[in-house]
């Protein structure tokens, strides 16, 4: 029996549910991305806001293509588990915040008229590094834009809500990226200056896009996990999510209406975040970048085995500590030493299997802010990161094809650089300027000269 809306009354007691009457609840949120992370995550946090009080803020979830999603979710009306694991055990919950998912290129009205609610004040968005369409110098990519992107069904709504005369959204970027809120208003302004230059004023004076730090380790979700999790709730769920039992979630305080009591469940609302997401883009997201492609080519599979292994902790703990902590200015009472001790307890989880390939998708989008801002800034100072060095060359062995098939959007551009360059003239060739991966680092010869070593080691 599937898990849905008539099947709630059927869960062992022991299962947390919904703690509102969720069919009074409106719609106020319309995510894009609806993947994993996001279940895991805030709309996690905002169940638990619901829970607490009044509010119409349920989910309307957005995949821009993708179908999969929208047939685990809608055959259960929105619901799905999410279960906590560690080495102490699992902890599952299920979770009503989403009401329905859809995909946008086959429900476009469906999804403008949501947008365009005068009830729906927040749009939010996990569409990962890529999907915010930006070419290798950070610009917006038009045709990539042009392609399906929440950029383009966003114009579509904002001249609607002009038109209604009804207020703005506040646009909420909840991916890993350096300046995430900042990155996502230049890259619709420009969107609207080259596609619906009428609407960049009404954007501008009508729209925030606060910054976020958002962080819990998600993994895919296996046949494994739903077979397990079908034994604890004696329902099968499709859209069941796993994850650690840490969440964390800091917001810049920017929206330009209303929003949900995040706060009320752990989420910190500050006029700054800066510092605690360029924290864990260098130390969290920078070591598990790491972790992945040392970890592959030493034949690991799980972030929990990479980092048991006597060859890498110890460089890895020199990668959050002396290369990314030593490049950060911490915020007022954030203990980075402390930071980095907590990151490796939640690598160590062996109850998550977190794959390393998963980690090591998608390379080119992630590098720049895990580490090369690192590295340019150890060489404003004349010093080198040799962990960060030794990362980067698994992953240039990672795309030349050393560990199979490459999951990036510039595979095939990355394995024509190495065809030319091979290994003597792959850093510069990929890192000097106006290269694929050109950057604020800029690589000099002894760097170059360490990497091709490590790339040659074996
Ligand atoms: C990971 C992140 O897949 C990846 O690239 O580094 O998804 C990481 O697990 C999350 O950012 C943790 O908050």
């Amino acid at each position: 029996m599937r898990l849905s809306a008539a099947q709630l009354e059927a869960l062992p007691a022991n299962i947390a549910r919904p703690g509102y009457d969720r069919d009074a609840r409106g719609i106020g949120i319309v995510h894009f991305g609806i993947g994993a992370f996001h279940r895991a995550h805030m709309a996690a946090y905002t169940d638990n806001a619901m829970a607490a009080g009044a509010g119409d803020w349920r989910i309307l979830g957005v995949s821009l293509r993708s179908p999969a999603v929208r047939d685990q979710m809608r055959v259960q009306d929105g619901f799905y588990t999410l279960v906590e694991r560690s080495a102490g055990g699992s902890k599952a919950r299920i979770i009503g915040a989403v009401t329905d998912v859809l995909v946008a290129s086959e429900e476009r009205e469906r999804l403008n008229a949501a947008l365009a609610a005068p009830t729906t004040h927040i749009a939010s968005f996990t569409i990962t590094e890529k999907g915010y369409c930006r070419a290798p110098d950070g610009s917006l990519d038009l045709a990539l834009a042009d392609d399906h992107s929440a950029f383009s069904y966003l114009a579509e709504a904002f001249a609607r809500r002009k038109a209604a005369a009804l207020p703005g959204l506040t646009l909420l970027s909840c991916d890993n990226l350096a300046g995430n809120g900042a990155q996502l208003k230049r890259l619709i302004g420009d969107y609207l200056a080259a596609r619906a230059p009428a609407l960049v004023d009404w954007f501008e004076g009508q729209c925030t896009c606060p910054s976020t730090m958002v962080d819990r380790i998600v993994p895919a979700t296996t046949d494994a996990d739903r077979a397990d999790i079908e034994s604890l709730i004696g329902l099968r769920d499709e859209a069941a999510v796993v994850t650690e039992p840490f969440s964390q979630w800091v917001i810049e305080d920017n929206f330009f209406g209303p929003r949900p009591a995040w706060e009320l469940h752990g989420a910190q609302i500050t006029s700054d975040v800066h510092a605690y997401e360029t924290a864990k883009l260098r130390m969290l997201n920078g070591a598990h970048s790491a972790l992945a492609y040392l970890g592959l080519k030493r034949g690991h599979h799980y972030v929990h085995q990479a980092i048991a292994d006597p060859a890498l902790a110890p460089l890895i703990g020199q990668l959050m500590r002396e290369e990314a902590a030593a490049s950060l200015t911490p915020a007022p009472g954030q203990d980075l030493n402390a930071y980095a001790d907590a990151l490796i307890e939640r690598f160590n989880n062996p109850a998550l299997n977190h794959r390393l390939a998963q980690i090591a998708m998608d390379g080119s989008q992630k590098i720049p802010q895990r580490w090369l801002e690192t590295l340019a800034f150890h060489q404003a100072h004349g010093r080198q990161c040799p962990a960060i060095l030794s990362s980067l060359a698994a992953w240039l062995g990672h795309i030349r094809g050393d560990n199979g098939a490459v999951d990036d959007p510039l595979a095939r551009a990355l394995k024509a650089v190495w065809d030319q360059a091979g290994a003597d003239g792959i850093v510069p060739a990929l890192f000097g300027p106006a290269t694929l991966m050109a950057s604020g680092w800029h690589p000099s010869d002894a760097e170059a000269a360490f990497i091709r070593a490590a790339i040659c080691a074996n």
